[in-house]
């Protein structure tokens, strides 16, 4: 069950390493918004009653020149706050979580395969290597399409709906699509990525806390997309160990 309390008023919690820094970029956005919308409100305002037709009734814009480079000052600190925000606050949050990967070694690495509407995982087992997956194999009982023939896949094992990680380890998802444009989200995290057929996109997180979070698909991907829903269940390492060994016992009754 995902705690109720995983979302009050504002902003989900914040349960992964980057989420603190998605946020801080979101509130600062936000309340530089606010600031300059207000400040922008008042001057209208003034404007409004300092102006006013009454008293002016033949215009004059005589004015408008007297403030000279100064009049360009509140646009010039706008334009730099902007670029500020975009270049020195924005871009390395998104270099961070986009450009930079974990390697393989140091990270929990899962197979992702988006269908309408499910989310199918597909872990390694042991040995640290994937079986190949064949559209041709796909059937009720392998909706991911799990190559029996491929020998990595004796201790490959699935999930459907649920990822299994660990705590205090990056997970590093390598996701792809059997149909349409989907979209892997998960709020607790401040994680969203579209996942798209014919491709392989990589995506990383590492969760901060314990429980289980709600993964919804944030891509309209069709008349069943409001059902296509799953949950992260971050276990600590232990657990997690508990777990992978009852999956590879299960595949092998
Ligand atoms: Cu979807």
């Amino acid at each position: 069950m995902i705690d109720p309390s995983n979302y009050t008023v504002g902003l989900p919690i914040a349960a992964s390493t980057y989420a603190s820094k998605v946020d801080l970029s979101l509130n600062i956005l936000q309340w530089g918004m606010v600031a300059i919308f207000v400040i922008w409100g008042i001057f209208f305002t003034y404007c409004l009653v300092r102006f006013r037709s009454r008293n002016n009734p033949s215009a004059s814009y005589a004015a408008a020149n007297k403030g000279g480079a100064l009049s360009f000052l509140p646009d010039v600190m706008v334009l730099g706050f902007e670029i500020w925000l975009i270049f020195f606050l924005g871009l390395p949050i998104w270099a961070e979580i986009k450009e930079t990967f974990p390697t393989a070694m140091e990270s929990n690495v899962v197979e992702l395969v988006a269908e309408q509407y499910a989310w199918g995982f597909q872990y390694s087992g042991d040995d640290g290597l994937f079986a190949k997956r064949d559209p041709k194999q796909i059937s009720s009982g392998n909706t991911i399409g799990l190559d029996a023939n491929d020998p990595n896949g004796k201790d490959d094992y699935v999930s459907i709906n649920e990822l299994h990680v660990p705590l205090g380890k990056p997970t590093l998802l390598y996701m792809s699509s059997k149909d349409v444009i989907h979209s892997f989200f998960v709020p607790e995290f401040r994680v969203k990525q579209d996942v798209v057929p014919g491709m392989r996109v990589p995506l990383w997180f590492e969760p901060t806390k314990t429980g289980r979070f709600e993964i919804g698909c944030a891509q309209l991907c069709g008349l069943g997309h409001y059902r296509m829903r799953g949950e992260v269940v971050v276990h600590t390492p232990e657990e997690f160990e508990v777990w992978k060994q009852e999956k590879m016992k299960e595949k092998e009754i």
